[in-house]
């Protein structure tokens, strides 16, 4: 297991690379040209910089998260090729400087949603929430421009240029089904898997969050059944996972049986915990198992029995010790460093006891 941690770069993060080198264990940099807009060519100075940013501070790059997709790709327009082109050219650009994995999802529309960034919880900390009354009451122009209007920074899946068109979006989506985007992504992976296969990228799917429809719009990686289906649309160990414990975790699926199942396409694991409440709603919880609905003990013995040997990252923290006035939602510093250590706890425990019997 190789820890990563997810960092928005210079200018873009108050958290500092010097204070995640403080972080015990944190081998790579998880990064992104955040600026450029889905389906943009990355240039390759703007790469190089970056790398040479991350490296001078003594962390790899080894894993972008994320290489966004151009809507027009979701919904199969014909002018999506263009777009693809320019996907498989970030890649080429990509793997030239050694990057080994790309993190990206497929969902429509947005690539995550919650009713508040900034739910207290009874300790004082708080974090990101879903209730699921909200959703159905709830315009999805109108929620998003409720919940970002108190946060300052721009983030990833929420861009400006994104928002802007949400409206005409949504009815790009109107009639628009599962089996279709199935299709498109069926499209999309046969382009982009033969690069990756020739110049050595692995690609990690996300899971859609939360693992359910919302808005109408509909979801494909939700469960194990759908995470097969979708393994099978091009069988390459390039096209792969990048499993997220929380996202999975906002519906009842069984994450130790799905890598069980999958560990082998797995090249990214996103590991945090949620709690869920019985009337659909959820909340981010600290990484301890017991203090949500996802048994994180459990994911990390699993991936140490399949001797997981691919990129970790603590996923979503809470605010805690009064970061919320400066750190972007789900990215403060202190909660995810706790998340590592409880990672690393586990791991090294069931290492040692591997040793010994
Ligand atoms: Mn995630």
């Amino acid at each position: 297991m190789k820890m990563t941690f997810r960092w928005y770069g210079e200018g873009n993060d108050k958290v500092t690379l010097g204070n995640i080198k403080q972080i015990p264990g944190v081998e790579g940099i998880v990064w992104s040209l955040h600026d450029m807009a889905a389906g943009e060519l990355w240039s390759e100075e703007r790469i190089a910089k970056e790398k040479e940013i991350i490296e001078a501070a003594g962390f790899n790059i080894d894993v972008v998260e994320s290489v966004n997709v151009h809507e027009d790709i979701k919904l199969g327009l014909p002018t999506r090729d263009q777009y693809i082109d320019n996907y498989k050219e970030t890649l080429r650009r990509l793997a030239k400087v050694g990057v080994k994995v790309v993190c990206y999802n497929f969902m429509p529309v947005f690539d995550w949603t919650r009713t508040d960034l900034y739910k207290e919880m009874e300790d004082g900390s708080n974090a990101l929430f879903f209730e699921k009354s909200q959703i159905a009451n709830i315009d999805p122009i109108e929620l998003i421009e409720k919940i970002s209007t108190n946060v300052d920074v721009t983030m990833p899946g929420w861009e400006p240029e994104r928002l802007a068109r949400l409206k005409e979006t949504f009815k790009q989506y109107e009639n628009f089904t599962a089996e279709d985007l199935w299709k498109n992504l069926q499209y999309f992976l046969e382009q982009v898997i033969p690069v990756c296969e020739e110049v050595g990228i692995k690609m990690g799917i996300h899971p859609d969050d939360p693992a359910f429809p919302i808005f109408g719009l509909p979801r494909l990686i939700i469960n194990k059944e759908n995470i097969g289906r979708f393994l099978n649309l091009v069988d390459s160990p390039y096209n792969g996972l990048s499993l997220c414990t929380g996202s999975l975790g906002s519906a009842n699926n069984d994450i130790p049986d799905i890598i069980d199942a999958y560990h082998d396409r797995i090249h990214f694991m996103h590991i945090r915990n949620v709690k869920r409440y019985e009337n659909g709603d959820f909340i981010e919880a600290s990484h301890r198992a017991c203090d949500g609905s996802v048994d994180t003990v459990k994911v990390v013995q699993t991936l140490h029995k399949h001797g997981y040997d691919g990129y970790v990252r603590p996923d979503h923290g809470r605010h805690i010790w009064g970061e919320e006035k400066w750190a972007r939602p789900g990215y403060g510093l202190y909660d995810r460093a706790l998340g590592i250590m409880y990672i690393l706890g586990v791991w090294d425990s069931v290492e040692k006891n591997a040793k010994q019997s």
